[in-house]
């Protein structure tokens, strides 16, 4: 499994190592998984979904993104993880095989794929795409700034030098713009939204650009407070739960805020360990035993989708 230069769950991979990786995955399991290219990076990297389950477009989904912020690697870590216990788990694990023959999931590896590349050749700790800033040496913008939830509406958005730069309109980007694009055209059967990042433990529901309330925030919650129970249950790592907004700040424009509004009313926010230790720089000795954590509460998100 662990052998230097190959794929491994148990190491952060590089993009050229995740892309021949997908490419695995679908030829081991042909009638479970299969590759959509949804669209390009501004560097021109193909942007790969893994759909999880079968043919039928009308059975209920779920869209999980990892990868958006660059340097939060055992954000794709995770997906990576998910969709290989996916496919190893299926006819063998009671929960995996029910939502399997129930539901599919979009898996979406990673987000900002430029970035990602970026943050393993030139600076471990970016965090934006790489696209260029007209009239400004500053590179890049926060895709999660960039969605159109009440977007750029915190001023400090607004300056292409900042590490939450909004771009210049909403859905500037071509990343943003090819997620939208396939949620918007996958919407009947979207019914939860899963994104990933690191680090902070934490579990995050709608919503980051006001301090209001969604409508089914006792639910959220509640879906939060027992996914979250379930994940520790493993090696009891804590996490707290509740809105962006009040849980870890007040921020506009991002992709959870965006799903929902659009009528996904199940859509969570993962911050994956660690709570600052080694922060963005988790060691590759702790992906496993994250992942298998995190994999617990999103079961029960996913199974709790399925019967609701
Ligand atoms: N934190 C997130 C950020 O974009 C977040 C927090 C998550 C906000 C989900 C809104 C929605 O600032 C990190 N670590 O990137
Ligand atoms: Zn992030």
């Amino acid at each position: 499994e662990d052998i230097p230069g190959r794929h491994s769950y148990a190491k952060y991979n590089a993009w050229d190592k995740i892309v021949a990786w997908t490419e695995k995955m679908v030829h081991k399991h042909p009638d479970m998984v299969s590759r959509i290219k949804i669209g390009t990076t501004v560097e021109d990297n193909p942007l790969y979904v893994l759909k999880i389950g079968e043919k039928d477009e009308r059975r209920k989904a779920i869209f999980m993104d990892c990868g958006i912020h660059a340097r939060e690697w055992i954000s794709p870590a995770f997906c990576q993880w998910f969709v290989y216990q996916a496919t190893k788990t299926y006819g063998k694990n009671k929960i995996m095989t029910k939502l399997l023959d129930r539901m599919n999931f979009y898996v979406l590896p990673v987000f900002n794929i430029d970035g990602y590349i970026w943050s393993w050749t030139q600076n471990r700790m970016w965090r934006k795409n790489r696209s260029k800033n007209p009239g400004s040496k500053c590179i890049g913008t926060d895709l999660n700034k960039n969605f159109n939830a009440s977007w750029n509406s915190f001023p400090d958005t607004n300056d292409p030098c900042e590490e939450i730069y909004g771009g210049p309109t909403a859905e500037s980007e071509k990343e943003t713009k090819a997620v939208t694009d396939f949620i918007r055209s996958h919407l009947k059967s979207i019914k939860g939204y899963i994104t990933m990042h690191s680090y902070s433990q934490m579990l995050l529901f709608p919503y980051g650009y006001t301090s209001e309330l969604p409508p089914n925030q006792e639910e959220l919650a509640k879906v939060a407070k027992i996914s979250t129970d379930a994940l520790s249950t493993r090696y009891a790592t804590h996490y707290i739960y509740g809105p962006i907004a009040s849980t870890i700040y007040p921020t506009s424009g991002s992709s959870l805020d965006w799903a929902y509004n659009l009528g996904i009313k199940h859509t969570f926010a993962f911050e994956l360990r660690d709570k600052g230790k080694y922060g963005f720089l988790l060691p590759e000795s702790q992906i496993k035993s994250t992942c298998k954590e995190t994999m617990l509460a999103v079961k029960f998100i996913a199974k709790y989708i399925l019967q609701h």
